[in-house]
């Protein structure tokens, strides 16, 4: 009896991975939220985690932008809900729906008058690596962390352990699948550490000896920036790119534990780190 509960249970997850990973994303925005007040963000964003602020780096970034710029939110959790664009996170302000971390981010930032005031420069240079970490760090990331059964058994809390084994394999297929088509899944663990190990220099290049990227004051990219990062270092497994960060660019996993600290202190992931 129970084992039929579990193949049941089976069937239903591959229908969810089946409607969220291949039919998703393509109708109008639809509300859900309708009793709004005026000017609360509502955000939709995956479910918490003791790990971390949240296991999406895009809606870290989100968080952790109106988190800095004391903008008043409620978060709404759910695994399952999606935006029109099929993904997660999207937000709902005064009755409109934003999807994609890209547009809710300077949207926010117009509508609340947040200002970054740098230098054209460092401006274009950390608009370069904003997207760098969005579109490449974050492909590279995942595929190490679909490809790490500790990592996938966190982001899978919710269902029961011995499940894990059974999932694990949909997982690295649905989402491998997603990273081949990007042109990521070809190469091999060499050549992505190559590029990773890349990627990681320019960004301490360009932090040099700040606190943010911003100089002293957390900008956008910082919010990009540490969610993709934090979304892979305070996760407790042991992937190759783990031990780059934690062997070859300690200042980046300080750089995250500062931010966490910072601005998520009431988290059970900031008092891990406060131990
Ligand atoms: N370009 C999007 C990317 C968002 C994204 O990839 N979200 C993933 C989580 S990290 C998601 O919603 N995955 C759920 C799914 O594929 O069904 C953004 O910046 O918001």
């Amino acid at each position: 009896m129970t084992m039929v509960f579990w193949i049941i249970l089976l069937f239903i997850v591959i229908g969810l991975f089946l409607k969220f990973y291949l039919f998703a994303g393509t109708k109008e925005p639809v509300l859900k939220k309708t009793d709004w007040k005026k000017d609360v963000v509502y955000l939709y964003q995956f479910k918490r985690n003791i790990h971390v602020p949240n296991l999406s780096p895009f809606c870290m970034k989100i968080e952790t932008f109106m988190r800095a710029n004391k903008i008043t939110y409620e978060v709404v959790e759910g695994n399952f809900t999606r935006s029109h664009k099929g993904l997660l996170p999207f937000i709902e302000l005064n009755g409109e729906q934003i999807a994609d971390s890209e547009f809710i981010i300077y949207k926010l930032a117009e509508k609340f008058n947040v200002k970054e005031n740098l230098p054209k420069e460092r401006a274009g240079s950390l608009r370069a690596l904003s997207r760098m970490f969005d579109e490449e760090v974050f492909r590279i990331q995942l595929k190490y962390k679909i490809r790490s059964e500790d990592a996938v058994r966190i982001m899978l809390a919710d269902l029961p352990d011995f499940l894990i084994p059974l999932i694990h394999p949909i997982i690295r297929l649905f989402i491998g699948r997603r990273l081949s088509a990007s042109g990521y899944g070809a190469h091999s663990d060499e050549e992505l550490l190559q590029m990773y190990r890349r990627d990681l220099q320019a960004t301490v290049d360009i932090l040099g000896d700040n606190k943010f990227f911003g100089g002293d004051k957390l900008v956008m990219a910082d919010c990009v920036i540490y969610g993709q990062l934090a979304s892979l270092y305070l996760l407790p497994c042991d992937t190759l790119v783990h031990e780059v960060i934690r062997k070859e660019f300690p200042k980046l996993g300080k750089y995250v534990e500062d931010v966490t600290l910072e601005y998520y202190s009431e988290f059970p992931c900031a008092k891990k780190l406060m131990q």
